[in-house]
């Protein structure tokens, strides 16, 4: 299922992990992560993806038992809203837990490579995964940036093994979505060439989901003349740029963080297309 058009869904990202601004305390941050979430689903979002561990390059990973407090109330209340809410993360007990609290979507930055029993709670819950394209855990993924061949075709290669290990696991084919992992295990540049070689990828016959949002290689392309990244809260011109694109390259999903200027590229082009 995809928008208007064929234009693609909006996944909405709703992080919960600890704010070091805050002492409030776990409490505090699920009632953060709700309202958060629910801003979302009013600019506009069509899917809530949330998660408990940070993946930013050189994270450090929480406990289980942190993630799934962190995770199974805000997933609760939200699904309780009735939005459709995803849960991102690489572990089966937690992607068992979501599921149980009203999570149709299992997103695996690991594509079942961290922990390979997360593809048979997909199976038996008969949610919908993403597999995102990934090498290794985020505090050491930059040291899996070599590539034997163009990136997108080896990308594409080791994606195809994560459908294989999918179908022994009973995950049907209409459940897949992929994801090239954008920032993952690749530089800037192998970054660019992912997204200029996105047909490589869709090519497998899969909807594809590209999370593109305030990354590194958009802050790189946009620094300044002393060579500073562009702030975090920078990016969302040159993300824009990159949304429109994908969009009318037809993948199935975005995931962003600023639903509301995604909205905005969606809706002009939308506009546009109904005027053709
Ligand atoms: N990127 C991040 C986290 N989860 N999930 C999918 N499917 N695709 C992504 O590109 C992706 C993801 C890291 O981004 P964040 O730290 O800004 O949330």
């Amino acid at each position: 299922m995809t928008g208007k058009h064929g234009l693609p869904l909006v996944m909405g990202v709703v992080n919960v992990t600890p704010d070091s601004f805050s002492d409030g305390g776990r409490y505090l941050d699920a009632e953060s992560a709700i309202a958060h979430g629910r801003a979302l689903l009013a600019d506009g979002a069509d899917i809530l993806d949330v998660g408990g561990e940070s993946t930013r390059p050189g994270a450090t990973r929480p406990l289980v038992r942190e993630e799934l407090d962190r995770v199974v109330p805000v997933i609760e209340a939200l699904a309780g809203d009735g939005a459709r809410v995803s849960v991102d993360t690489m572990r089966a007990e937690v992607a068992r837990a979501a599921v149980a609290a009203g999570a149709t979507i299992v997103n695996d930055v690991s594509g079942g490579l961290a922990d390979p029993a997360i593809l048979d709670v997909v199976a038996a819950s008969g949610a919908t995964y993403v597999a995102m394209h990934w090498r290794a855990h985020s505090d050491r993924m930059q040291t899996f940036t070599t590539y034997d061949g163009p990136v997108a075709r080896v990308v594409a290669a080791e994606l195809r093994e994560r459908v294989a290990a999918l179908r022994a696991a009973g995950v049907p084919d209409g459940h897949v979505v992929l994801d090239p992992g954008i920032g993952f295990a690749k530089t800037g540049d192998q970054n660019w060439e992912l997204l200029a070689h996105l047909d490589v990828i869709q090519e497998l016959g899969f909807p594809v989901l590209v999370g593109a949002s305030r990354k590194r290689f958009l802050g790189t392309l946009l620094a300044d003349p002393r060579g500073e990244p562009r702030p975090v809260d920078e990016r969302e011109v040159a993300h824009a740029a990159i949304i429109a694109r994908l969009a009318l390259d037809g993948v199935w999903g975005v995931r962003v963080h600023d639903v509301r200027a995604t909205r905005d590229v969606l809706t002009t082009i939308d506009r546009w297309e109904t005027a053709r």
